[in-house]
């Protein structure tokens, strides 16, 4: 008896010791990355910026997402990273609504929701971060749709993403509202159609634009898929110089068309930064380091110093205009 009691023991000090370190460490840090669509190169280049975070910090990243960009084949991953039990969740909304209940499902089950690029519906992340100010990059897209019309005049159009993209709608939003002030009265918004971030579609959307409004100067991208669609159509149908394209795009996809003229000027921001950020982010969630409240302050590696601003959100910085004069000095 004294001999199974004494066996007993030293095999629970056994355990006991066995168990102690992984009871008390941290929990492991994992986090997936789920793009609106994993097929465009704008998330390939974020996902290296949050790979990088990883091997900093020692922790876990993979991506996963759907082929096309729509909230309802969002859904299925964010309940199976849910299932997988991950630290945290980076997500771009491709539709904030349709995902929100599964968002708030991983929230409940203990998973940090991190939003990036295209914003979750609020309650349904913990923090989001946005590339750049929002405000900010409507009016710049105005700005630039002036400087390329003549005289800051005439038929200009917008090539969006998905009709259901919380960042797309927002800047589309801002772009109406700049578009009332005095100095763009000679600009006319005529359309918005949706390439739903699919070449084919964008490409076919933007050669529809051209032939429902003759008189178009200008063609607004503010998605990277939708702007080099649509420089690639303005190329094939000879109507590069006579209708002009600005909007967000990589450097990389659009370089050609820069040097060759067909694109004078178009934005975007450091979208590896903004895949390290977020990474960051989810980190120091899962760690606790932050929780996601307005006025909370961190400071990432190489980035600086963030403070958490109102509706949870922290904004990486000013985007970039890219121009002939300066494109080559970015590889992305
Ligand atoms: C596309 C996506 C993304 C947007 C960029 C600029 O890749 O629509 O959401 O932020 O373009």
């Amino acid at each position: 008896m004294r001999r199974s009691l004494s066996i007993a023991l030293a095999l629970v000090a056994v355990l006991g010791v066995g168990l102690a370190p992984s009871a008390s460490a941290q929990p492991a840090l994992n986090v997936a990355f789920l793009p609106k669509q994993v097929n465009n190169p704008y998330f390939d280049v974020a996902a290296k910026g949050g790979m990088r975070a990883a091997g900093e910090l020692g922790g876990q990243f993979k991506q996963v997402g759907p082929s096309e960009a729509t909230g309802a084949a969002q859904v299925p991953f964010i309940q199976d990273l849910t299932t997988q039990n991950v630290g945290a969740i980076v997500v771009s909304a491709a539709d904030p609504d349709a995902i929100a209940p599964a968002l708030k499902a991983a929230r409940q089950a203990g998973i940090k929701v991190v939003g990036y690029d295209s914003s979750p519906a609020e309650g349904a992340y913990d923090v989001f971060v946005n590339q750049a100010d929002t405000q900010g990059i409507g009016q710049g897209l105005v700005q630039m749709a002036c400087d390329e019309a003549p005289n800051c005049a005439g038929d200009i159009a917008v090539l969006s993403a998905t009709s259901t993209a919380t960042n797309q709608n927002a800047w589309i939003d801002v772009m109406k509202q700049t578009l009332m002030q005095p100095q763009y009265a000679g600009l006319n918004l005529v359309d918005v159609v949706y390439g739903n971030d699919d070449d084919q579609t964008s490409q076919q959307q933007a050669q529809a634009l051209l032939q429902s409004h003759p008189n178009l100067q200008v063609i607004v991208s503010p998605t990277t898929v939708g702007i080099a669609a649509a420089a690639k159509v303005l190329e094939d149908t000879g109507s590069a110089g006579t209708v002009q394209l600005t909007g967000l795009g990589t450097p990389n996809s659009l370089r050609a068309y820069v040097k060759d003229g067909t694109i004078k000027e178009f934005a975007l921001w450091n979208v590896e930064n903004l895949g390290y950020l977020a990474y960051y982010v989810a980190a120091k969630l899962i760690s606790g380091d932050i929780k996601g409240n307005p006025g909370e302050t961190f400071s990432v590696p190489t980035l600086g110093d963030y403070t958490i601003g109102e509706n949870s959100v922290v904004v990486l910085g000013p985007p970039q205009v890219f121009t002939a004069d300066n494109i080559d000095q970015f590889n992305f």
